[in-house]
């Protein structure tokens, strides 16, 4: 099987959900069942932060959560656990500046698996382009409490700046992205939008999505 094509992956970029346990108000299952009822189009588990869950739990949650994402064909990434991912046989995996280099991860997944790494500048981008990633995530976009040790605030300029520069490989933009701040971001060249907290922690999850949905499909649109 061969790698992903960059029309495809811009399509499942469009609403990337990302979460863990750790960010549910509700389960995680049910979390993510609502999400995908509202239209995500791309799931990352990432289980991380203080809480998180390790071992066998971590392993059962992995298995119930790609399960939810196979029955609605939702592709299943991984944050940055290479072993996690051959063991759930996830559709990839996300890997960040302090996590493997996506040659390594190519080398182990093979070419049909999605590979997606984090930059948050040119030279980062283009390293990981060169790696074989096939889609990058750019932020943090805006503030955000989902991460402790996130980069500074970079606004749009990143992303701006990449497009200026003539990269074409799908772009997704991440970090306190909210329903009033995420048409700038498709504007300045994502292809879509990554999200924890403004779905996981909404009180109407699947309306949530909708709504981003309708936010990003109106601009790709060109209305
Ligand atoms: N972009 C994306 C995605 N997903 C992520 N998890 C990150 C960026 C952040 O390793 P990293 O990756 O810097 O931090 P962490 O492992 O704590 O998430 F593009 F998928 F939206
Ligand atoms: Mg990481």
């Amino acid at each position: 099987m061969k790698r992903i094509e960059h029309e495809e992956m811009r399509r499942l970029l469009k609403m990337y959900f990302i979460m863990g346990s750790v960010n549910c108000r509700l389960s995680p299952a049910e979390t993510l069942s609502a999400a995908a009822d509202g239209g995500i189009t791309l799931f990352q588990f990432r289980e991380k932060g203080a809480g998180a869950l390790t071992g066998s739990v971590l392993f059962s949650l992995g298995q119930q959560l790609r399960d939810i994402c196979r029955a609605y064909h939702i592709p299943f990434i991984v944050n940055d656990d290479l072993e996690l991912a051959v063991a759930l046989d996830a559709d990839g995996i996300h890997a960040g500046q302090d996590d493997l280099p996506a040659g390594l991860i190519r080398q182990r997944l093979g070419e049909h698996k999605i590979i997606g790494v984090s930059a948050h500048n040119l030279t980062e981008a283009r390293q990981a382009i060169a790696d074989g990633a096939d889609y990058l995530g750019i932020g943090p976009v805006y503030p955000t409490s989902s991460k402790d040790d996130a980069e500074a605030v970079q606004g749009t300029f990143v992303l701006e700046e990449l497009r200026r520069s003539g990269l074409n490989i799908p772009l997704v933009g991440i970090g306190g992205i909210t329903l009033d701040n995420a048409l700038p971001v498709i504007r300045a060249g994502a292809d879509g939008i990554s999200v924890i907290s403004a779905i996981a922690g909404a009180e109407d999850i699947s309306g949530t999505v909708r709504e981003f949905r309708r936010i990003i499909d109106r601009d790709s649109a060109g209305e």
